[in-house]
């Protein structure tokens, strides 16, 4: 029997008059239990306040510019078996999860919509944190509504770099103008987008005559994207990108045309490491007795090199800050991983205190949370440097593309057997394919050359780690 019932704000912490700044649903809908019905924001945080039961929203009791607590009434569902068992709909506006930073709960009504990745749910009801993914900092967690579900975190919207770093406000603001975040640069400190940064791009847009359809203030003089009716010329079929597809797109956009790249290419002679890791491998599986021993990978060698060429060149463990460098003294190496719902890039922390097993168990664990879409916030924030490595698969050389903020990538091709001249013979040597993408404002081509050289010298010879 439908029954009309009250939702309320349910425990948001220590928060009292907190603003409603956006309506998710409208009265007439139809919503599924958890879905969001409005987004409030403190002055850390976005969150969403959860249907506590499925129904049809009969009254809403609140509207944009309220200030609510807990226990506020936002609005009046007719619950019951009717309410319940009607199709359900999506929340009336977009939810903001691909525009905004802010981890969205992802509405059980639209599981089927929504890719199942990520994750760093915590079991005592998380509702939502706003993750200042660039700067690799949450900037809080705040706990809804105790008995509610546990609720996931998008995580590709908390990937470092991975959407653009402005406050919940501004994102609305953006949205209210159609202004995708990603096109716009934030000129406030780490580079935090304002209003004004979203104001100054729109009257560019005006008077430039559009986003990639003129000279736009700072933008691309680009012509328009061909459109080509593809089946025309043959059966095709359309599939949606991911959603991690479409945000790693969207980054990686803004990375390549943003960043003046440059990719010096080196080979490394990695004859001797290769002995010296197949060797530790044998003894591991002779110590494990059952060889189910922590397999040191080439990847973890990689990792302890790079970290000596960052300490020799500390302009590469670094990004920019406006006007200023910002010098990291720690060492916390990302790494590319290929999951089924896209590309990942978990971060090994302090990479300089860890062992080449010690990395090579954490980056196998770290892997697999990756393919299995489980990988926690903390797990993939704060990375100064990210290696991109293919050895399993094949290849020589490629150019990757910087993850922002860092300034440089390490990409990693197959090792192979080559002839290479000693001054008296050709010698059979494993050589490591090597490409070093660095950021042109920050670094300079010789800095970048001598880092690789040096990358390779320590790779031919790792004693020179402990140097
Ligand atoms: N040269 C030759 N062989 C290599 C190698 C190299 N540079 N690197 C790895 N291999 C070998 C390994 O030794 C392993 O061989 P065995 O099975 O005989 O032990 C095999 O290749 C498979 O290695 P792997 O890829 O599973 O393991 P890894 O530690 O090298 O890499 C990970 C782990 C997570 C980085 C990898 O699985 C992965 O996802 N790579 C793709 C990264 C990617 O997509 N980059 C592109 C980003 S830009 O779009």
């Amino acid at each position: 029997m439908a029954e009309l019932k009250e939702a309320r704000v349910p425990d948001i912490g220590d928060y009292d008059g907190v603003p409603v700044i956006e309506v998710l649903v409208a009265v007439g809908d139809t919503v599924a239990k958890d879905q969001g019905l409005v987004t409030l924001e403190s002055d850390k945080a976005t969150m969403e306040v959860p249907a506590p039961f499925g129904g049809v929203v009969k009254e809403l009791r609140i509207k944009v510019g309220d200030s609510v607590k807990e226990g506020s009434v936002v609005a009046i569902i007719e619950s019951g078996d009717a309410a319940e068992a009607a199709p359900k709909v999506p929340a009336k506006t977009e939810a903001p999860a691909a525009a905004t930073p802010t981890a969205q709960p992802t509405p059980a009504a639209d599981d089927s919509t929504v890719e199942p990745v990520a994750v760093a749910a915590k079991p005592d009801n998380i509702a939502q944190a706003s993750i200042d993914a660039q700067a690799g900092n949450t900037t809080q967690s705040a706990p809804m509504g105790a008995g509610l579900p546990p609720v996931r975190f998008d995580a590709e919207a908390l990937l470092p770099g991975k959407v653009p770093y402005a406050s919940p406000a501004v994102r609305l603001f953006a949205r209210e103008l159609g202004v995708d975040l990603a096109h716009v640069t934030g000129s406030a400190r780490g580079g935090r987008i304002s209003k004004e940064d979203v104001q100054g791009f729109v009257k560019g847009v005006i008077a430039g005559g559009g986003v990639g359809n003129g000279a736009a203030a700072g933008g691309l003089n680009i012509i328009a994207w061909p459109k080509v009716d593809f089946a025309k010329f043959g059966e095709v079929e359309s599939k949606p990108l991911s959603r991690i597809k479409k945000l790693t797109g969207a980054n990686l956009h803004r990375n390549w045309v943003s960043i003046p790249h440059v990719t010096n290419h080196e080979d490394a002679d990695i004859t001797e490491l290769e002995a010296l890791r197949l060797q530790l491998n044998k003894e591991a599986e002779g110590k494990s007795g059952k060889g189910t021993g922590t397999k040191v990978t080439m990847l973890a060698f990689l990792v302890k090199a790079c970290v000596a060429a960052l300490q020799k060149f500390p302009n590469f463990n670094a990004s920019l800050d406006g006007d200023s460098l910002i010098l990291k003294k720690y060492f916390h190496i990302g790494f590319a991983a290929d999951t089924p719902n896209g590309l990942m890039v978990p971060v090994i922390r302090d990479a300089d205190r860890k062992g080449v097993f010690e990395i090579a168990k954490e980056m196998g664990e770290l892997a697999g949370l990756a393919r299995e879409g489980k990988l926690k916030p903390d797990q993939i924030q704060g990375g100064c440097f990210s290696i991109s490595s293919l050895g399993g698969i094949g290849g020589t050389y490629f150019t990757p593309i910087i993850n922002a903020p860092e300034v440089a990538i390490l990409g990693v091709c197959r090792s192979s057997t080559r002839p290479v001249w000693d001054g008296k013979q050709f010698m059979p040597r494993l050589i490591l394919p090597l490409s070093l993408s660095w950021d042109h404002r920050v670094i300079d081509g010789a800095e970048a050359a001598r880092f690789n050289a040096y990358l390779a010298q320590v790779l031919a010879d790792f004693r020179r780690v402990l140097l």
